[in-house]
């Protein structure tokens, strides 16, 4: 096993573009411990990247979305097309040991040189999860992996980070996941492109594959109709069907010109959120060390001061923003 010593930044970039495993899986951990090397490298191939095809899974614990994905690998792999698949756990610092079911799940992918699978945790990023997943997610698209898979568990806000970046967003429920089917109705999870309800060989899985129908039925204006797969991933039922709806999705978007535009807006957003994430992560530390920052929140805390002055006084201390609150000054 190479040690770090044995990497420069340009070895690195060299083994990266041409998808060498000890490569990948070095610049992975790099990218996983915010190391600077990491940060050279992403920038060195970020001229070859764009040509990944990039899908996202999510959805609740438990659901299938490993062995739904290791189904989908297998196929995938028949049309000779090369593939990653990173799983980030949102929940966990460290990816020894807390993925371990997705790595029984995907273990007999991990001999075929044409697919390079990860497990992710992200200590100590400033840039929150966003950050480490692009960052992977570029190193892949870069050696050159014609799709990749990122999956991750969806918990509210944190599954947004990582599957924003995504071409194609698939949600993944089974019979009883209820609490996505209240989430989707309020508007609180994004209408995904297309959702598998996996262990389709549970009782209560046309119930749900009604209720998921006509929430969707309700919103008229989407010009792409989300469609439904019911699967059963351990059986290989209905996995193909999937991944032609996924296919359909994406010649949905290269015919409609609409691709380039998601990239776009994919991209605009993934620098706003790790931009946004370092300023709040610095934002933190900053008052956390100032005595004086400190004061003033004891102030508040003792109504001597009111909380947006001390906003803004946080403000042009930490970002020396001044009052860019508008043309009113203290
Ligand atoms: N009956 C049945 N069980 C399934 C099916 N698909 C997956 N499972 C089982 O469900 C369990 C969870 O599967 P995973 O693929 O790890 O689910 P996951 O969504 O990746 O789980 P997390 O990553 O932990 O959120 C495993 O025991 C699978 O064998 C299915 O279609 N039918
Ligand atoms: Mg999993």
């Amino acid at each position: 096993m190479a040690n770090r010593r044995d990497w420069t930044a340009e070895t690195l970039a060299a083994g990266v573009r041409e998808g060498d495993r000890r490569a990948l899986a070095r610049a992975i951990t790099l990218v996983e411990n915010a190391d600077p090397l990491a940060y050279e490298l992403v920038r060195d191939v970020y001229p070859d990247t764009g040509s990944a095809y990039v899908v996202g899974v999510t959805g609740p614990p438990g659901v299938g979305k490993s062995t739904l994905i290791a189904a989908l690998v297998r196929g995938i792999r028949e049309s000779g097309k090369t593939l990653g698949v990173i799983s980030v756990d949102p929940s966990s610092p460290f990816s020894q040991g807390a993925l371990l079911g997705d790595r029984i799940r995907l273990s007999e992918h991990f001999l075929d040189p044409g697919v390079f699978i990860r497990s992710m945790g992200t200590r100590g990023h400033l840039g929150g999860l966003a950050e480490a997943t692009l960052q992977a997610l570029l190193v892949l698209d870069a050696a050159g992996k014609d799709i990749v898979f990122v999956e991750t568990v969806g918990t509210g806000q944190s599954e947004v980070e990582v599957i924003g970046i995504a071409d194609t967003v698939l949600l993944v429920l089974m019979p009883g996941s209820g609490d996505s089917i209240q989430a989707l109705k309020a508007g609180i999870m994004e209408i995904p492109d297309v959702i598998a309800i996996n262990k389709k060989d549970h009782p209560a899985a046309k119930t749900m594959l009604n209720e998921v129908r006509s929430i969707l039925s309700l919103d008229h204006e989407r010009v792409w109709k989300t469609p439904i797969v019911l699967t059963e991933a351990v059986k290989d039922e209905g996995v193909a069907e999937l991944w032609a709806k996924v296919e359909a999705h994406r010649a949905h978007l290269d015919e409609e010109g609409l691709l380039d535009e998601r990239r776009r807006t994919n991209l605009a957003g993934e620098v706003f959120a790790v931009a946004s994430a370092r300023a709040k992560a610095h934002l933190e530390r900053a008052v956390e060390g100032d005595p004086e920052l400190q004061r003033l929140l004891d102030e508040v805390q003792r109504r001597e001061l009111d909380p947006l002055t001390a906003v803004r006084e946080i403000m042009d201390k930490v970002f020396k923003l001044g009052d860019s609150d508008g043309p009113h000054s203290r």
